[in-house]
């Protein structure tokens, strides 16, 4: 089912990743593969099938709506969901930027993203790995982009090298997130770019990697795909929410 080359990144796409901390491989899934998942994440929309993650719990409003933001542990759901996840191709990828036998990790992200027109929020400039607990920061993120996706619909923004940046407690607020009201800090985001992305295209970002993405202003939903995964040797810190079931690929 799953159609695509395998192929490896040359020097200077590692380069690139490990400068920027994420790269875009357009092109990387069959169209084909990408509607079938879109089919079944639609299913599972339509009927909001647990466990979801709303924009009200996002945002601690405590409106009582519920707008759905991310279908959570999605490897479990369906065998398309779960082939996509384990899929060979990427590997020789994979191992090049974390090394010999990565493992996939269903306690974080195993998500299929939604931005529903209108009602969906601001995802504010964050690194992933603030509520992770891993002994180091060898883990990445490959989003597969399902449609188009463009600024005005809430595409990825990224920082190039804010991986490797140092920062001060006081640069993120109670929530972790990069405060916005810091000059420093605007500095810094000032500097973010984005590539518009199609159907099939996959990014990888590294964890630490700032990024953002903007409410949805289209009338259409944006459904894309998020997986992570962590190098062998970077184990998740006993009794935490990141020591859960992993997958060996
Ligand atoms: O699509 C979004 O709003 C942002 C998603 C995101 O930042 C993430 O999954 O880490």
């Amino acid at each position: 089912m799953i159609l695509f080359p395998i192929m490896k990144l040359s020097q200077e796409q590692q380069t690139e990743f490990n400068t920027n901390g994420f790269l875009l491989l357009k092109g990387f899934a069959d169209p084909n593969l990408c509607d079938a998942i879109l089919l079944k994440a639609q299913e599972h929309l339509d009927n909001k099938v647990e466990p979801i993650e709303s924009e009200e719990e996002y945002l601690r409003s405590g409106t009582g709506s519920s707008t759905i933001r991310r279908l959570r542990q999605v490897y479990q759901r369906e065998n398309i969901f779960k082939e996509w996840m384990r899929n060979k191709e990427i590997l020789p990828i994979l191992e090049q930027l974390l090394g010999k036998s990565p493992k996939l990790l269903l306690a974080h992200h195993n998500s299929i993203m939604t931005k529903l027109p209108q009602k969906s929020s601001i995802t504010t400039w964050h690194q992933d790995i603030r509520y992770w607990h891993y002994e180091n920061d060898e883990l990445l993120s490959v989003w597969l982009s399902l449609g188009d996706e463009f600024l005005e619909n809430g595409l990825l923004e990224f920082i190039p090298g804010s991986h490797k940046m140092n920062f001060t407690p006081e640069q993120f607020d109670k929530r972790a997130t990069f405060r916005d009201d810091l000059e420093k800090n605007k500095t810094i985001t000032s500097k973010r770019v984005h590539y518009n992305l199609s159907k099939g295209d996959i990014v990888l970002f590294h964890s630490k990697t700032l990024h953002y993405a903007h409410q949805n202003e289209t009338d259409k939903t944006k459904i894309s795909f998020v997986y992570s995964l962590r190098s062998a040797s970077n184990l998740p810190i006993i009794n935490t929410r990141s020591d859960f079931k992993e997958i060996s690929l």
